[in-house]
C-alpha cells in the first residue's frame, strides 16, 4: 500500500512550529504533548517527528532508529507521569474504521483514573 502524507495535518503543523503545544518531552524523533481534548486526567500524544500517516505505515517504513526512539519515548512519558504502578492505556487509530482524525501517527496514553473496559 503506498502512504499519501497530507503535509497540511495539524500535527505536521505542530512539528514546524507553526502552532503551539504543551509539550512533555522532546526527543531526537519523537514529540509528547498533551491532547487538546483530554479524556483522562492523564492523556498525553505521541508523535514521530517523520512523515507516517498510521502505525502500518511507521512500523513498515519508518528506521529502526525512529522506532526505537519512538518506543523509548513512549516509556519516558509513562514514567514521567508515573502512571506505571496504577495502569494505563495506549490507543492508535488508524483510518477510516480505527476514527484517525489527524494522519499523523500518533500513540495516545490515557491515565490517573480507572478507564473501564474498551473490549469484550
Ligand atoms: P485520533 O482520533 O486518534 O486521530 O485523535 C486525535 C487527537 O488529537 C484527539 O484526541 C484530539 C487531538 N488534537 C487534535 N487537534 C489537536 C491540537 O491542535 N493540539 C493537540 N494538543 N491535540 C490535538
Amino acid at each position: 500500500m503506498a502512504y499519501t502524507y497530507d503535509d497540511q495535518n495539524i500535527f505536521a503543523k505542530i512539528l514546524r512550529g507553526e502552532i503551539p503545544n504543551d509539550t512533555v518531552l522532546e526527543t531526537d524523533h519523537s514529540l509528547a504533548f498533551n491532547d487538546i481534548r483530554p479524556q483522562a486526567p492523564i492523556h498525553v500524544l505521541v508523535i514521530p517527528k517523520g512523515k507516517y500517516v498510521s502505525y502500518d505505515d511507521f512500523a513498515r517504513n519508518a528506521p529502526d532508529a525512529e522506532i526505537l526512539d519512538f518506543t523509548r519515548t513512549v516509556g519516558k512519558v509513562c514514567e514521567m507521569k508515573g502512571v506505571e504502578a496504577d495502569g494505563f492505556r495506549a490507543i492508535m487509530n488508524a483510518g477510516a474504521h480505527g476514527v484517525q482524525e489527524v494522519p499523523h501517527l500518533h500513540i495516545h496514553i490515557l491515565g490517573g483514573r480507572p478507564l473501564g473496559r474498551m473490549l469484550d
